[in-house]
Order: C-alpha cells, then sequence, then structure tokens
C-alpha cells in the first residue's frame, strides 16, 4: 500500500492537496471494508457448516463497522498522533470491527479457535474479558486479527477487530454503551448507584449465560448439539 504522506491529511491551506487527500482517505475505507467482507464470509462458512452438521447456528448474528472519520481523528489525537494514512493503519486496530453474537458461551471459544486456526489468518492480539470481565461488568471476547485482502494493485495485509459475545453480554454491553460508556457521567449525582445497578445486570446475565450453558451441555451428553 502506499502509505508514504506523512503530512497531516487535514491540511486545507492547499485545497487540491486535501481534495486528493480525501480521495486517499476514501480509498484506505473502501479496503478495511473489504477485510470485513472477507471476515464475515470465513464466520459466515463456519456457521454454515456447523448448522449442518449439528443441526443449530453458534452464530445468532453479525454486526460490522467501519470507523467514523472524527472517531479515527480523535483517537489519533489521543494517541499524539497526527491524521496520516501510516498512523491510521499502524496506529488504530479497530477501524474495522466485526461483532460477532453468539448462541453460547461455549461457542464463543469454538469460533475464535476455528477462524485463529486459519492459515491465512494472523491474530495480533486476544483480551479475554470474559474469562477476565471489565471492573465494570463488561464481558467479550476481542481479538486484533490480520487477513491479507487481494486488491488489483496487489495483496495488503489488513487489521480487523472481532468481538464475540452472547446474546446476554450483547444485550448488557449495547445498553451499557447507550447509558453510560464514554458517556463522562461519573460526576453525577447517584453515580455510584447506577454503577452497582449496572454490575447487579451483569451479574444476572453470567448467571443466565452459565445456567443457559449448563442446560446444554446436559442435553449434549446425549445428543450433538
Ligand atoms: P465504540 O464506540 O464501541 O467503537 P481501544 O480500542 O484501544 O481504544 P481498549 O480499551 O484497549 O481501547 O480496547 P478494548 O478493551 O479491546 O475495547 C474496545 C471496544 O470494546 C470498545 O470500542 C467497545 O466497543 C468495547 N468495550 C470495551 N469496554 C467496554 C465497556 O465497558 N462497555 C461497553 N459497552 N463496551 C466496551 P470503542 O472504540 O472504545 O467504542
Amino acid at each position: 500500500m502506499e502509505t508514504k504522506d506523512t503530512k497531516p491529511w487535514l491540511d486545507t491551506s492547499d485545497p487540491q492537496k486535501f481534495i486528493n487527500n480525501t480521495a486517499k482517505f476514501n480509498d484506505l475505507m473502501m479496503m478495511y471494508r473489504c477485510a470485513i467482507r472477507e471476515v464475515r464470509t470465513k464466520l459466515e462458512v463456519l456457521d454454515d457448516e456447523f448448522s449442518v452438521e449439528n443441526q443449530r447456528n453458534p452464530i445468532s448474528f453479525i454486526k460490522t463497522r467501519i470507523k467514523k472519520p472524527e472517531s479515527i481523528y480523535r483517537k489519533l489525537q489521543k494517541l499524539g498522533c497526527t491524521f496520516t494514512p501510516e498512523n491510521i493503519v499502524e496506529q488504530l486496530h479497530d477501524v474495522a470491527g466485526i461483532r460477532v453474537v453468539c448462541a453460547f458461551v461455549d461457542d464463543i471459544y469454538t469460533i475464535a479457535d476455528l477462524l485463529s486456526s486459519q492459515d491465512d489468518i494472523t491474530v495480533l492480539q486476544v483480551k479475554d474479558y470474559i474469562k477476565n470481565p471489565k471492573p465494570n461488568g463488561y464481558r467479550s471476547y476481542h481479538m486484533i486479527i490480520e487477513i491479507p485482502v487481494f486488491f488489483s494493485k496487489g495483496k495488503t495485509p489488513m487489521k480487523v477487530e472481532i468481538q464475540i459475545r452472547t446474546n446476554g453480554m450483547d444485550f448488557w454491553a449495547t445498553l451499557e454503551h447507550q447509558l453510560r460508556y464514554k458517556k463522562g457521567i461519573e460526576q453525577m449525582e447517584g453515580y455510584e448507584e447506577i454503577s452497582k445497578e449496572l454490575m447487579q445486570c451483569a451479574a444476572a446475565v453470567i448467571e443466565m449465560d452459565n445456567e443457559m450453558q449448563n442446560i446444554k451441555n446436559k442435553i449434549g451428553k446425549f445428543h450433538d448439539i
């Protein structure tokens, strides 16, 4: 990939340069969208195969997103980096994001293992917030992977962040995201109480996930599921 320009993209003193940089940014986002498509197909293949063999789908649904330009800009600023193609590619690992929502906790590890073992995928980082939940109750299995994507200009390794969680974990995280995550409400009156209540909700979800997993294990002794 051509990423030699080290000058910030947001320099508007030269309009033609600004237009060219915008085109470069759009090109880079297109590459991330293609990387998402590659990983999504891999996940759908695994789900399809599993459903034929076990008569059920380990994946409930898949959501994808490309990080918004303002979020990319803000994150680079936070890291003390300028808004350049090299910095986006080298410093950010979550421009392309895929969320995989699974039926049972063990499905998460099955999907993660099957994906990691594919020989064109390199796992760069794993954060297991299921075995080690965040102090606020957040649970999810995070992976940063690199996958080669074949463009007309050649093969390019692209980074993708994958979050794998159960329906329960997704339910909690989605609502917590709307209510609190990065909302800067820590100083508000009653915040401690709200934190406690969110923790209680997280605990209820853990209990439900574990119970459903136990039921599955019991049935699994007699039937392939
Ligand atoms: P958004 O709005 O979802 O895109 P980093 O990604 O490097 O800045 P960190 O903490 O090293 O931050 O990465 P981590 O822990 O792997 O978390 C990244 C993503 O996980 C977040 O993306 C969220 O989507 C999700 N996440 C992490 N912690 C929480 C949490 O406490 N609550 C909820 N609801 N989601 C969480 P972004 O880019 O921060 O946010």
